[in-house]
């Protein structure tokens, strides 16, 4: 196969517009039902909202930590320390930001706290050009294929409940989550009832190498893949295992970068690789990694962390980009939220498809009288 071009992405060359004014808001909004995973049942979700403003326009962007390390390391809290004290200073007017990519590379890891700067930037970036924010990232489609992820449930019948109300939706693919003593009879109780169903499950590193003949019991249910099985930390136990299942494994806590992902191509960890812009330090690196993926002839997809509106459309804007080759975790506003911080919802079509919401940046309006009202802290950094 001919090797293909390098990535190009346009655009790095853009340059750092001059901030007249920076506030740091973290707000909390009510889950419309606890959303249960391995690891942890959130309730509310916290979210670290980033705000700047330059020459009018103002655009946002939305950190994916949680106040907890439950899920991640990183915290609202490290990302408020990481954001101040080590990413905005290096934000300089005039700074290309293939540039700034380089100065932020300094700082090792913290992903979350990166992402959350460059979404902002490109935001406003694509709202002062005047451009949606796919026009910088993507190819031009109207809408995308939507997924849902669907918490852990009471019981069997609870879960199939939910899922029917998910294909009554048109949803493209359903995962559930999954852990140890809530797996093989979940996933069968679906099936039975689904039985062309695309469906995945999510374990959240519920599980260890010992487990590898239950795991095998999985493979009885054609899944589209299994997501995170081992430890939040591992890629080569993952190699282990893919080699003893049929099921695709698909990484999504191990892949921090781009290198992550050739590591676990090289070992055959996974198949499918689940995709976190927020976490893995931003839309370029998410889109290197799907290029990645591409090249290896793995498929890779969108991962959410529940976000609000304003992560919520970065992530919809996204999978316009080449490599994105199944639907993500972008489900409708309504399954997380009464009343969300921005507007318009995101409601799928009668296909199940997400439409890209039109107009500059995101294209989704910021309303500060919600936001005043969930605001539970609230930093004017400058
Ligand atoms: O493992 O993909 C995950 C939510 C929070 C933290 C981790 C995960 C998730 C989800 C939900 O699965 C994705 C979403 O609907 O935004
Ligand atoms: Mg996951």
């Amino acid at each position: 196969m001919p090797a293909r071009p390098p990535l190009k992405l346009p655009f790095l060359d853009d340059v750092a517009p001059p901030l007249d004014r920076v506030d740091l808001v973290t707000v909390r909004l009510p889950f419309v039902a606890p959303f249960g995973t391995s690891v942890y049942t959130w309730t509310v979700k916290d979210a670290l909202l980033l705000r700047l403003a330059s020459g009018g326009v103002e655009a946002w962007g939305e950190c994916v930590a949680d106040p907890d390390p439950f899920y991640f390391h990183e915290t609202t809290g490290t990302a408020v320390h990481i954001i101040k004290d080590f990413l905005l200073p290096l934000v300089e007017p005039g700074i290309k930001l293939s540039e700034l990519g380089a100065r932020f590379a300094r700082v090792r890891g913290n992903g979350m706290a990166k992402a959350t700067v460059e979404n902002a930037l490109l935001n406003l970036i694509a709202t002062t050009r005047g451009l949606p924010l796919h026009a910088l990232l993507g190819r031009p489609v109207a809408r995308i294929p939507s997924g849902i992820s669907i918490g852990l449930k009471e019981t069997p019948a609870a879960l199939v409940s939910a899922v029917e109300s998910a294909v009554a939706k048109k949803y493209h693919r359903v995962k559930m989550k999954i852990k140890k003593g809530q797996d093989v009879e979940w996933v069968e109780a679906v099936r039975r009832r689904f039985p062309d169903l695309k469906l995945m499950a999510d374990a959240n590193g519920d599980y260890s190498l010992e487990d590898s003949r239950h795991l095998r019991r999985l493979d009885d249910f054609g899944l589209m893949m299994i997501e995170q099985p081992l430890s939040y930390s591992d890629i080569y136990q993952h190699s282990i295992l893919q080699k003893e299942l049929r099921t695709p494994v698909c990484l999504d806590e191990s892949i921090h970068s781009p290198a992550d992902a050739e590591t676990a191509i090289a070992l055959g960890a996974c198949r499918v690789i689940n995709i976190k812009q927020g976490r893995v330090g931003g839309l370029a690196e998410a889109i290197r990694i799907a290029r990645i993926a591409a090249d290896a002839g793995l498929d890779a997809w969108s991962g959410g962390m529940d976000e609000t509106g304003i992560g919520r459309a970065v992530n919809i804007h996204l999978q316009t980009a080449e490599g994105f080759s199944l639907p993500g975790d972008t489900s409708e506003t309504a399954n997380y939220f009464a009343e969300d911080i921005a507007e318009p919802p995101v409601v799928l079509d009668a296909d199940g498809f997400v439409p890209i919401p039109p107009g500059p940046g995101t294209g989704v309006r910021v309303l500060p009288e919600r936001i005043a009202r969930c605001a539970i802290a609230w930093d004017k950094v400058r």
